[in-house]
């Protein structure tokens, strides 16, 4: 019983400080590692939690690393869009082969050029001038690496940075545009999920495999 109490409190101290996202725009599904043209094939759903439409600007970009101390200059998007609350939105590395692998999409495809590795735990930002969207974290232990499925984000509501809020899509080819495969888990796993993603943004390191990227 004592044990009981005490992972109770523990899991509601976790709870209360965990952030959560604070953008009504976030990153929800990654595929860092298609299975063919990575160079071309890989994208991003951004997802608009909120409840009014947003601009994003031309000058928007994705930025990625393996260092979150050194983004680099990052990744603009080729046009201004707009995103409805609720909807789903892609960034495409080339949005010709996206839409080669997906098919027509209801939504224009935005083209950013993106690189994500398919080798080392990496951070991902969306950033329009001086708002920064959503940043998240994902590595390629958690799935998605090569087998046609992508990472898409448990929830909304909680932080991106850990693998408590990231599963490997049910999904062959993810999601992109519409909900995620995967679901909220029940409250045990997702405290130990958030646990998870506390100690990793703790102490997240930066692994690099002897693999070679593609
Ligand atoms: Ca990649
Ligand atoms: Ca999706």
């Amino acid at each position: 019983m004592k044990h009981a109490i005490f992972i109770l409190i523990t899991a509601g101290c976790l709870i209360c400080i965990v952030p959560q996202a604070s953008s009504a725009i976030l990153i929800n599904e990654i595929m860092y590692n298609p299975t063919v043209g990575d160079f071309t094939n890989e994208w991003i759903e951004l997802i608009n939690t909120g409840n009014s439409t947003i601009s994003i600007s031309a000058n928007a970009r994705i930025y990625d690393s393996t260092d979150p101390s050194n983004w680099g200059t990052g990744h603009p998007v080729d046009q201004a869009f707009t995103i409805d609350p609720g909807e789903r939105f892609v960034l495409a590395r080339d949005p010709v082969a996206f839409n080669a692998q997906y098919g027509p999409y209801y939504h224009a495809v935005v083209d950013c050029n993106m690189a994500l590795s398919n080798v080392n735990p990496m951070y991902i930002k969306f950033e329009d001038g001086v708002t920064v969207h959503d940043m998240v974290f994902y590595d390629p232990d958690w799935g998605g690496d090569g087998n046609g499925m992508t990472l898409e984000r448990l929830s909304t509501s909680w932080e991106g940075a850990g693998y408590g809020n990231w599963r490997e899509s049910k999904w062959d080819g993810g999601t992109p545009g519409h909900m995620n495969s995967v679901n909220p888990e029940p409250t045990t796993l997702l405290v130990l999920g958030i646990l998870g993603s506390l100690l990793g943004g703790l102490g997240i390191t930066i692994r690099r495999k002897n693999r070679k990227d593609s």
